[in-house]
């Protein structure tokens, strides 16, 4: 959509952009994006869009669509500014990040809020306390946020007894000149800026980690260690003779228990702002970090470009910066859910049945998702938000 949203913050002049848009923000959409978005949400073939695929969720997808509760990405996605987009369907999330935007709020603020209300939430049960225990039943938190305009991140990693991790994340970067902490030391610059210490288990985390410890530790993430770790619990010694290749099956990371929220939200004047908030993998090691806090792998964010936010096997994604490689290839001119697939094919290619998605925006406020498709995952659902939508709208992408 040519010439539409096409106003870009430059990195001097984010502060000012901020302050001119902090007495009400026209919440604006470009005439013709509205237009296009009518003709489409208009237009016969939504549901037929989700015909014919698998899944355990196409009756339910179909009959939503037909409700108009779902929308078929690309059927409302032309481009306006401001947007919010995030992983899965977590409503909460979305509507309380527009609704930051709409009451005059900085795009960082609303993903320090968005993602915040899905820590409240525990979202899926994989944001938040009480989700993931880990091998020692302990839950743990990753979050990032990034700053498109100025280049700065703030994360946390493995942090323990702080709910609000993605506030904590923010804190890194208003007051530290670092990117990332970790462990202990992240919790206790987490008092140190006010945050409460809380316990992070739950009834429901507790029984998870009793479940799994009756189930002889299945499944676990060791590897050439004796006794056999796929068959019964530690503590483990290292086996002598070490096999290097990785076990191809995604059996231990489905849909089922990897939900992390991550968001992209850029605001009229095409500033991009991204995070991420997740309680990582279920009995992971203790001391395991995802891809959720790194930056490019968990989320990206360049104003002068866009935004990209990942979710799923973050022990594989993170080895291939998948936020940061979608943000290069939408840089390049290259349409975002394209952008988005690409980087999709590339992880295949090694990890052929891994379980991963990735959401994608460009400045110009266009924006489109990918995922990869394995048993039990064919679909991939998102929500958007841009002045088109009369509510923040969950959509739906068949996985590649
Ligand atoms: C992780 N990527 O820690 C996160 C989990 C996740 O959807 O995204 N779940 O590996």
């Amino acid at each position: 959509m040519p010439g539409c949203g096409q106003r870009r913050a430059r990195p001097g002049t984010a502060r000012t952009a901020r302050r001119q848009r902090g007495h009400g923000r026209a919440v604006r959409a470009c005439a013709a994006g509205l237009e296009a978005a009518e003709r489409s949400r208009a237009g016969p073939g939504r549901a037929a869009m989700a015909a014919g695929r698998g899944g355990d969720w196409q009756g339910v997808t179909v009959a939503l669509l037909f409700l108009g509760v779902l929308t078929p990405a690309g059927a409302a996605s032309a481009a306006a500014l401001p947007v919010v987009i995030n992983t899965w369907a977590f409503r909460t999330a979305a509507e309380t990040a527009w609704r930051v935007l709409e009451s005059g709020g900085s795009e960082l603020d609303a993903i320090e809020r968005g993602c915040g209300q899905c820590e409240i939430d525990q979202c899926d049960g994989s944001v938040g306390y009480g989700g993931s225990p880990d091998e020692s039943g302990e839950t743990t938190l990753d979050a990032m946020i990034m700053d498109g305009n100025t280049m700065e991140v703030g994360a946390v990693a493995d942090l323990r007894r702080v709910k609000n991790a993605i506030g904590v994340a923010r804190k890194v970067i208003e007051y530290t000149k670092h990117t990332l902490l970790v462990g202990e030391s992240a919790s206790l610059f987490a008092v140190k800026m006010g945050f409460p210490y809380e316990d992070l288990t739950t009834q429901k985390s507790l029984s998870l980690y009793s479940e799994w410890l009756n189930q002889s530790c299945q499944p676990n993430y060791w590897k050439n260690v004796v006794p056999d770790s796929s068959k019964s619990c530690g503590p483990y010694k290292r086996r002598e003779e070490v096999t290097y290749k990785e076990e191809q099956t995604s059996s231990q990371r489905s849909v089922h228990n990897h939900d992390t929220i991550g968001m992209v939200v850029i605001g009229v004047s095409g500033t991009v702002a991204s995070g991420t908030s997740t309680n990582g993998a279920i009995h992971k090691l203790p001391g395991r970090v995802g891809d959720s806090p790194i930056a490019g792998a968990g989320s990206y964010a360049d104003s002068t470009a866009g935004g990209a936010a990942a979710t799923g096997d973050g022990d594989i994604m993170m080895r291939f910066l998948p936020s940061y490689q979608a943000v290069e290839y939408m840089r390049m001119g290259t349409d975002p859910t394209v952008a988005c697939q690409k980087v999709i094919s590339r992880i295949q290619k090694y990890a052929p049945k891994f379980f991963g998605a990735i959401i994608c925006a460009n400045t110009t406020g266009s924006y489109g998702a990918a995922c990869n498709k394995i048993p039990g995952f064919t679909q991939f659902h998102f929500m958007v938000s841009n002045p088109l939508l009369s509510r923040p709208t969950e959509q739906v992408v068949d996985c590649i």
